[in-house]
C-alpha cells in the first residue's frame, strides 16, 4: 500500500467516508494493472490511487488532486481551508513536495523494497540531497513557525508529508534517525493522534525495522494483505 494511497485512505478514514478499495497493481498489464487498457482509458497516467466516483460518472488520478476534489465535494474545509490565501499554501506545499518531500521513498523505502529496480547510488544520492533539502525547510521554516505545516490546523500539506516522512519512522521501517529534526519529531507526534493514522498505517506496522536487510517478498505480501483487510474492513 503506496505512500500516496495511504494519504487518501487517511482522509477517507477521518471523514468517514464509505469507499471501495480495489486492489490494483502498480505497472502491471494484467486484468487488475494500472498498464491493462481498461484501466488506462478511466487513468491514462497509469498509476495508483486513483479515484472513480460513480455520483459523476468521473475519473482521477493522482492523490493530491483526488484529495482536494473530495475536500472540495463534501467541504472537508478544516483539511483544506476555504479562505483563498490559506488554501494556496496548502497548494504551494502539495506542489513543492513532489521532486522534494516525496523523494523519501526513492531515498530511502524503495531501494529496500524493490531491490528488483537496481537503483544506481547516483539516483538514491540525489533523492536524499532532495528529501533532506525538504527536511529542513520543514524544520526551520515551515514547522518553527506552525504547529502543522500550515498552521495551527492538520491540513492536506501534512498527510502528504507524514505518509512519505513517517513511514521512516523507528517504530516503522526505521530507516531514518530524526534526531537532528526537534520539530518534526514534535509534529510526527503530533500527527499520529489525527484520527485514521494507525489504520491507515497498519501495513508499515506489519512490516516492521527493514534497516538491517531488506524484508523478503512474502513478508511484504503479508504485511500489504493484513493492510488491506483492515481497511476493507474498516471502508465498508
Ligand atoms: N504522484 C502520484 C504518485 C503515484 C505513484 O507513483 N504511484 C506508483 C505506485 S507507488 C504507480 O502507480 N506506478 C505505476 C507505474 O509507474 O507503472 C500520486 O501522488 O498519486
Amino acid at each position: 500500500m503506496s505512500q500516496a494511497c495511504r494519504s487518501l485512505i487517511w482522509l477517507a478514514l477521518n471523514k468517514k467516508m464509505p469507499f471501495e478499495l480495489v486492489l490494483t497493481i502498480p505497472g502491471s498489464k494484467q486484468e487488475n494493472g494500472t498498464r491493462h487498457p481498461s484501466y488506462l482509458e478511466k487513468f491514462p497516467n497509469a498509476t495508483i490511487p486513483a479515484l472513480e466516483d460513480p455520483e459523476q460518472n468521473f475519473y482521477l488520478s493522482e492523490s493530491h488532486a483526488i484529495m482536494s476534489y473530495l475536500c472540495n465535494k463534501y467541504e472537508w474545509f478544516d483539511f483544506y481551508p476555504e479562505e483563498i490565501e490559506k488554501r494556496a499554501k496548502v497548494d504551494d506545499f502539495l506542489h513543492y513536495h513532489h521532486r522534494k518531500v516525496k523523494e523519501a521513498s526513492l531515498a530511502y523505502f524503495t531501494p529496500k523494497v524493490r531491490t528488483d529496480l537496481n537503483l544506481t547510488e547516483n539516483l538514491i544520492e540525489l533523492s536524499r540531497k532532495s528529501f533532506n533539502d525538504s527536511l529542513n525547510a520543514l524544520e526551520s521554516n515551515w514547522l518553527e513557525k506552525n504547529k502543522f505545516i500550515i498552521g495551527d490546523d492538520v491540513t492536506l500539506a501534512d498527510l502528504a508529508a507524514y505518509v512519505e516522512i513517517g513511514q521512516l519512522r523507528d517504530c516503522f521501517t526505521n530507516l531514518y534517525d530524526f534526531k537532528d529534526h526537534p520539530n518534526i519529531q514534535r509534529w510526527i507526534l503530533d500527527m499520529t493522534k489525527v484520527e485514521g493514522h494507525d489504520d491507515a498505517h497498519l501495513v508499515l506496522k506489519e512490516l516492521g525495522d527493514i534497516s538491517k536487510n531488506p524484508p523478503a517478498m512474502e513478508d511484504i505480501a503479508k504485511a500489504n494483505i493484513a493492510g488491506f483487510k483492515r481497511i476493507l474492513e474498516l471502508s465498508s
